[in-house]
């Protein structure tokens, strides 16, 4: 549903990378962008408002971190404001399903307009309730004023091979809620859900109607279904039942369609209900939790650029950082300054995970994955730099036979192993030297293809 919105801000990200360093202009103006991308996928603008804001307080005055590029790190901004917006965040304790921490039979109430899938969600809950979490589940239909209503949740109900309330004609809303309270007291069920009649957010009856029922039954959960379609309405809409049932939990279906995808971002500011479930097809197996995290990874598209951020800052020394890359500037790249690099990596986890989370370079992951890196080889390798006298790590040339054969027995490794480290130095100076003469901006924009032999066509290793 956001492919739209995702389009727009990975065409400002890409702008922004292209920059290099960024300046407040940079930045002021990819916001401009940011925000204009918003209120087109139909976000509350009161809710686009506070988003901007927060990024840009974030973004100006921002520790600069070596490892990442100025647009990774605004991206990474952008992304926990999204989350925040999403509800996710802090105090976000994971728990994000229907919540049945209750004594059984746990009432489930699903509340919304005519037509937004609520008996859809209905059998899509208790199937898997049924399923995932092992629960004896009864489904009942309150909804008398549709005629085929009943028979829908009963069919419904059979496939998901769960029980339905027996249909009594004539009863009302009321008696059908405490005839399913009842029988599912009796037969020990563990959730009942209690599916309603659509109505129109105007219709005062069919409300009052609802909020009797709601506290005649005390449900657990009051699940609000709202149609991703019908964008601003829908935010609307939770706004009116928020204020005249209450509500605990919103479920967005329809997200499979091509919905603009601005009403999930602005239900949670403008309702304070968290959306809890995501309807995603006709079929009944077609339900999703809502994670505010991966919602937003899905917004922005860029792969795991988010956790390489969060990774880098957590795990790179800064200061090595600034001094390696004068070092590199001034040619002088030393096996001492390897070994460092091989002790980040080693820190960061596996080179392959590292590549696989930059953009871009899905190629050259399945370049590694086809080499079958073994990233074990990054210790021993540390082991030989380690078993060098330090003139021998600064003149490499030195080493002659004898010096490989000490060194070898040192670290464990063989003459071979240390012939090829050092041919991999070799290989790594001359990727400087390069790197140098494509210089800082450059690099940037080719990413980490453009440090590889042949810009990351050729096996990188
Ligand atoms: N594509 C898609 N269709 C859905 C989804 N959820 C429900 N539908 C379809 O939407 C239509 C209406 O769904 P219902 O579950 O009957 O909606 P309702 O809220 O119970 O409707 P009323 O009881 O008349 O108010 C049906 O054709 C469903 O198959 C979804 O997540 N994606
Ligand atoms: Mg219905």
């Amino acid at each position: 549903m956001f492919e739209a919105l995702s389009g727009k801000l990975n065409g400002v990200f890409d702008r922004l990378r292209r920059r290099g360093a960024l300046s407040e202009a940079d930045v002021t103006e990819a916001l401009r962008e940011v925000r204009v991308a918003l209120l087109e996928a139909d976000v509350a603008l009161p809710v686009v408002r506070d988003l901007v804001n927060k990024v840009r307080e974030r973004a100006v005055g921002q520790e600069v971190i070596r490892s990442v590029s100025p647009a990774q790190q605004v991206i990474k901004i952008v992304n926990d404001a999204l989350v925040e917006a999403l509800g996710g965040g802090e105090g976000d304790d994971g728990k994000r399903g229907i919540d049945l921490n209750a004594p059984s039979p746990v009432p489930i109430l699903m509340v919304g307009l005519q037509g937004s899938g609520k008996t859809t969600t209905s059998g899509k809950i208790a199937l898997r309730l049924r399923t995932r979490d092992r629960k004896k589940v009864l489904l009942a239909s309150l909804d008398v004023h549709r005629p085929a209503a009943q028979l829908q949740l009963q069919t419904l109900a059979q496939q998901a091979e769960v029980t339905s309330l027996p249909i009594i004609a004539g009863q009302s809303p009321m008696q059908i809620a405490m005839r399913a309270m009842d029988v599912a007291r009796r037969e020990l069920y563990d959730v009942v859900v209690l599916d309603t009649a659509g109505r129109l957010a105007i219709d005062e009856a069919l409300m009052e109607e609802v909020a009797q029922v709601k506290l005649a039954t005390n449900p657990h959960e009051t699940l609000l279904v709202v149609d991703a379609m019908t964008g601003q309405d829908a935010v609307n809409t939770a706004r009116a039942f928020q204020d005249k049932v209450g509500v605990t939990g919103i479920v967005m279906t329809r997200i499979d369609g091509d919905a603009r995808g601005g009403a999930a971002l602005s239900m949670r500011a403008v309702t304070g209900a968290p959306i809890k479930l995501l309807g995603a097809g006709e079929k009944l197996d077609a339900l999703e939790d809502f994670h505010p995290d991966r919602i937003a990874g899905r917004i922005l598209g860029m792969g795991d650029i988010v956790s390489l951020v969060e990774k880098a800052a957590a795990n790179i020394d800064q200061a090595e950082a600034e001094k390696l890359a004068a070092r590199i500037q001034k040619g002088q790249f030393t096996l001492e300054d390897y070994a460092q690099q091989l002790k980040q990596i080693g820190k960061m986890g596996s080179l392959q995970g590292i590549l696989g989370m930059l953009p871009g370079v899905g190629k050259i992951k399945q370049q590694l994955n086809d080499a079958n890196l073994d990233t074990s080889i990054l210790g021993r390798q540390a082991a030989i730099i380690s078993s060098m006298t330090p003139r021998e790590r600064r003149s490499p040339e030195i080493l002659k036979a004898s010096r490989k054969k000490r060194i070898a027995a040192g670290s464990g490794t063989s003459v071979q192993e240390v012939n090829k480290l050092l041919k991999q130095f070799d290989d790594m100076s001359a990727m400087m030297k390069r790197m140098n003469k494509i210089g800082q901006k450059g690099l940037m924009r080719g990413g980490l293809a453009a440090l590889l032999p042949g810009g990351g066509n050729k096996r990188p290793f």
